[in-house]
């Protein structure tokens, strides 16, 4: 029953600053825009492997090897903790990955870019996996216990994932001049899609308002992109990489930077499935699925055959 009262109660509960846990009373619509982020955040962990997964056969050394391969399997870990975290909202998963296979189902933005040289594996863990945390740090405080749990865990992993990437970039950086320009390549290529990952501004972000009430998340998009360019342009400047913004200036009074203007038709074009690798990824991960199958299945009628045996 979603009476006034039960709304109220629920709100306050929310802003006593009080953990919603799964198996009390929520608004339906606090439910379903929850299991639509953790879902599509979910979602991006899972596409997420595929452009570094690109590069483990061809890392530059034995070490650069076990870091990616290492990072790629967290990823992949971060997916299982989140659709777990989805489940306990009553969401099945077998439907959300389908939903993800067919198409229907959004992912974050940045993973229907190409990976095209090794430095883009620096530019990820610097950029993607810097943007991701920013946003991750706010979620470890989001108003359901499940998520923000599951949240701590990710951004400790997460950290680990930025400071390989942009020591691996670095590397580029002090080489070679080819390898200098590789990584500004990189740099140059990563950068908006990166800002990008925020999410439209605010004033055209349709579910921030009611997410914000209901503290699912703290920040808005705007907020976290321009902490996240504060954050980086120092890290750029500090090994000679230049951002590939000529608006891009230091505003002394308000103690920001200033940013050029995002290309919003590019974003929604890759939301809308039209990114330069949108179906590339789509496929892969439906041939995984397919080929899974045999485990799936092999799986299933172990966990019986414990069962009947317990029994
Ligand atoms: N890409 O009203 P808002 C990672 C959609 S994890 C695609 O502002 P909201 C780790 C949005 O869903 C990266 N779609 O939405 C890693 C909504 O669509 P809908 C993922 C986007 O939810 C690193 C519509 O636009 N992180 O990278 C994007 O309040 C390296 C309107 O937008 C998370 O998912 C986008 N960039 O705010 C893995 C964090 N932005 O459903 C491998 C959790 C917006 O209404 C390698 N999610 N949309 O049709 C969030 O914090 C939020 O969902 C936002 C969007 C901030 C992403």
């Amino acid at each position: 029953m979603e009476d006034e009262k039960h709304l109220e109660n629920f709100q306050n509960y929310v802003d006593a600053e009080k953990k919603i846990e799964p198996k009390d009373w929520m608004p339906e619509a606090y439910r379903k825009t929850l299991i639509r982020q953790i879902s599509q955040h979910a979602h991006s962990e899972v596409v997420g492997m595929l452009p570094e997964a690109n590069w483990i056969t061809r890392a530059p050394s034995l070490r650069r090897k076990v870091i990616l391969l290492a990072k790629v399997q967290d990823e992949a870990g971060h997916g299982l903790y989140l659709y777990s975290a989805a489940e306990t909202l009553g969401a099945d998963r077998q439907m959300l990955v389908e939903q993800l296979l067919d198409g229907t189902a959004k992912y974050s933005s940045i993973f229907n870019y190409p990976t095209v040289t090794w430095a883009d594996m620096g530019a990820i863990g610097w950029l993607v996996d810097g943007a991701a945390i920013m946003n991750q740090v706010m979620l470890t405080r989001t108003s359901y216990g499940p998520y923000a749990r599951a949240m701590v865990r990710i951004c400790k992993e997460e950290s680990f994932h930025q400071r390989q990437g942009y020591e691996a970039i670095t590397a580029l950086a002090q080489g070679s001049p080819e390898q200098k320009e590789m990584a500004q390549d990189a740099l140059n290529r990563w950068w908006w899609p990166s800002l990008m990952m925020f999410g439209p501004t605010d004033d055209n972000s349709p579910n921030s308002q009611q997410s914000m009430k209901w503290k699912i998340k703290r920040k808005s998009n705007d907020e976290l992109r321009q902490e996240f360019v504060d954050r980086t342009v120092g890290q750029a400047e500090a090994i000679g990489l230049t951002i590939p913004d000529p608006d891009l200036k230091w505003n002394e009074e308000t103690g920001h930077y200033e940013f050029g203007e995002i290309n919003w038709d590019e974003f929604y074009n890759v939301i809308k499935g039209n990114g330069p690798c949108n179906r590339e990824r789509l496929k892969a991960r439906n041939e995984a699925h397919d080929n899974g199958e045999w485990v799936r299945e092999a799986a299933n009628a172990y966990a019986k055959k414990k069962k009947s045996k317990a029994a």
